[in-house]
């Protein structure tokens, strides 16, 4: 396959974050080796002025989705701690840039980088109608968010040699990327970006 990325194409991240990473309080396997990857894309896209979304997963301390407070998670991507910083490495356009954080209110989480979010309002503003989307976890926020923007009108590319899953369950995140195609979803590599 090959795709033109044009000047109404913005490029997702979602939750490239330490904690996510190997060693983290919620480790994605492999997380850390999609870094190179992902840094290929944002450079891609930064190149051409294509703006770039950086979600955040970015909890108080006292979340509803930590186990402490009957959640499924341990405490994970605490606000303004290390484990909530960018993982390490990773690549930051200095302009036409967006960092989203989600999950801000104790009593509400959100695994789309839509929920409780003005990431719509930011893409409608800049006439973005397609979006690319890679990072973690394939079978949670990375779902969730592709999800949420096909429900929105967005068309989405998956950027399959760009993501992790956590697969709580085996089988999680390929069911998940079903899920999204299901939907509307195309997968691609770095290699059809043309
Ligand atoms: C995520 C579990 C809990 C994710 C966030 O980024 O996929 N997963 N919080
Ligand atoms: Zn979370």
């Amino acid at each position: 396959m090959r795709i033109r990325i044009t000047e109404t194409d913005a490029l997702i991240v979602v939750d490239m974050q330490k904690d996510f990473m190997p060693g983290g309080a919620l480790p994605v396997p492999g997380a850390d080796t999609i870094v190179p990857v992902v840094n290929k894309y944002v450079e891609r896209f930064a190149q051409t002025g294509n703006p770039v979304y950086l979600t955040r997963d970015w909890h108080p301390d006292n979340h509803i989705s930590f186990s402490s407070n009957g959640g499924v998670w341990p405490k994970h991507c605490r606000q303004h701690t290390e484990g909530a910083a960018f993982a390490k490495g990773l690549a930051i356009p200095s302009d036409n840039r967006f960092i989203v954080s989600k999950g801000v209110s104790e009593d509400f989480d959100a695994y789309s980088g839509f929920q409780g979010t003005i990431l719509e309002s930011l893409l409608r503003e800049r006439g973005v109608k397609r979006v690319f989307v890679c990072g973690v976890a394939t079978d949670y926020c990375v779902k969730h968010t592709v999800l949420g923007a096909e429900n929105l009108g967005f068309r989405t590319v998956l950027l399959e040699d760009a993501l992790r899953g956590v697969d709580v369950k085996p089988g999680d995140s390929a069911r998940a990327v079903d899920a999204m195609l299901e939907r509307g979803s195309v997968l691609c590599t770095f290699e059809d970006l043309v």
